[in-house]
């Protein structure tokens, strides 16, 4: 079935894993391997890149760039557009690769590269809708105005968690800006971004456009944020990866793009509706196993319906449908790693030595893969690993008496991607999001922490890196601002009513 989709994808068992408008791969490269989750059997491998290959990428990127940047948007535009037909083809194939290499449910793989279909489409709008401002000058006959530049090749870091759609939030939205794109991928998935890069090949074919959407693999990663040719870097990973692209890159003088770790909450008011709190809370903290950087981890329940809401999540749990992603009754699949797995484990013995109280699941479970039972933690919100992301499905949950306290707990973490809050209350609402109210990127009432859509700018604040990708005015990190005067009259006024003699 795997090796099925992988043809059908043009993705052999053996595959380079660097584009630069063709594929290369030396003969002595290291090989990276991709393991099935489900089975912890080997799907493939690729080649890593070498220090040479990557030299070549970049200096091919950066040639497609200078003349990427000369044709208006719209046709960029059109491009993007058959990339996005291209995916909606292939919609299936696509989501069983992601289903094996890293573990998602059917449904969770194919509405990833739905997120990417629709991340296509919203990038050829906006490829007719790079604006500028037109300011009033203060000088007579002088027009004041910003015009925005295509910025140059971008270095395009993601993470396991999201092989496909995140690459599209960077990589279509910069492509229509005039950019050319660097994907260095995850080596969890490696063989998901060789198929992508397949598709934008066999598009882009004969163009002269080959090397828009280049890719590079594992060790090149740092090499990449070094490099002064790339002024911008958009990574997405863990707070630590982070924390090192960011010095590196602010040490060039670049630009970052960081979507990092969450440590999403959600507050649930005492007239909350409970069955659809349920619902939400349920795919929230254990849809993606636990596995989406807006995955619900803290949940702070009023003190008058915290037994009711335990109760039913606890029903819930003992009930998923654990198992092979690909099997279409299944919600759960399998961790990412076994090194994920013991960092589960890891956590929640520390939250029992913290305090807190497994009431459900938290076991790992017997198979060759690496599936584990979804816990449930009753834990004093001040405990210091709920502070922490684990990239796992644990849901801290505790108790609160005043919106106030529930606030201030929601918000001691030093993450600020997504939040919650589940009410019918309108002044509740409001105060949940008003400036003293959710410190994060993302805001939500009566919906869950994740499934965010892409036309909203994604990404938070403090250690979440503060980024911003995918929609709204997010394309402005992808281009260069310029502010122009124009002076179409005879004198030379100046600013300021300074005067020169
Ligand atoms: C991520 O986990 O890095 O909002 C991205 C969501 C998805 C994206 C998650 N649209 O859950």
């Amino acid at each position: 079935m795997h090796a099925d989709t992988m043809a059908r994808l043009g993705v052999d068992r053996h595959h380079a894993g660097t584009f630069a408008g063709e594929w290369i791969e030396s003969l002595d490269a290291q090989q990276i391997e991709s393991i099935n989750p489900t089975t912890g059997e080997p799907l493939g491998s690729i080649s890593a890149t070498t220090e040479d290959e990557y030299d070549l990428v970049v200096t091919k990127a950066q040639e497609a760039f200078e003349r990427w940047r000369m044709i208006p948007a719209p046709q960029r535009g059109e491009y993007v557009r058959q990339i996005g037909e291209a995916l909606r083809d292939n919609k299936s194939e696509l989501g069983s690769l992601v289903t094996a290499e890293v573990g998602k449910i059917t449904a969770e793989g194919e509405g990833e590269v739905q997120e990417a279909i629709d991340m296509a489409e919203f990038a050829v709008g906006l490829s007719r809708q790079l604006y500028g401002l037109t300011m009033a000058s203060e000088r007579p006959h002088h027009r004041l105005f910003e015009q925005w530049h295509p910025l140059g090749p971008v270095g395009v870091i993601t993470a396991f968690n999201f092989p496909v759609a995140v690459w599209s939030w960077n990589a279509f939205v910069a492509a229509v800006c005039g950019d050319a794109v660097i994907w260095k991928p995850s080596s969890h998935a490696p063989l998901t971004s060789v198929a992508i890069t397949r598709l934008c090949a066999e598009v882009m074919d004969g163009s002269g456009f080959e090397s828009i959407f280049s890719l590079v693999s594992d060790p090149v990663g740092r090499a990449m944020v070094d490099d002064r040719r790339i002024p911008l870097i958009s990574a997405t990973g863990s707070t630590e990866m982070g924390r090192d692209v960011s010095r590196r890159v602010s040490d060039r003088l670049g630009r970052s793009l960081l979507e990092l770790g969450g440590n999403n909450g959600a507050i649930v008011m005492e007239d909350a509706d409970v069955d659809l709190v349920t619902r939400a809370v349920v795919f929230g903290a254990v849809g993606t196993a636990g596995q989406r950087c807006t995955t619900l981890r803290r949940l702070f329940v009023h003190d008058s319906i915290a037994e009711e809401v335990v109760g039913r999540l606890k029903v819930a749990y003992e009930t998923l449908p654990i198992g092979d992603p690909s099997h279409p009754d299944n919600l759960v699949g399998p961790l990412i790693s076994n090194q994920a797995m013991e960092n589960m484990q890891r956590a929640l013995a520390n939250a029992v030595d913290q305090g807190g109280h497994i009431i459900a699941g938290g076991e790992p479970m017997e198979s060759p893969g690496y599936f584990v039972q979804p816990a449930i933690v009753w834990i004093e919100p001040t405990a210091p690993i709920t502070h922490t992301e684990t990239f796992a499905p644990i849901l801290y949950v505790s108790s609160f008496a005043s919106l106030d306290d529930a606030m201030s707990a929601h918000n001691a973490v030093p993450q600020g991607l997504s939040s919650a809050i589940f009410t019918d209350s309108l002044k509740a609402a409001e105060r949940f999001l008003s400036a003293s109210g959710s410190d994060c990127g993302i805001a939500n009432v009566n919906a869950g922490t994740s499934g965010a859509e892409i036309g909203g700018a994604f990404g938070g604040e403090k250690d979440t890196g503060g980024g911003r990708e995918s929609g709204s005015d997010a394309w402005k990190a992808y281009m260069r601002r310029q502010t122009v005067t124009l002076n179409w009259g005879d004198d030379l006024p100046l600013a300021q009513g300074i005067d020169f003699g």
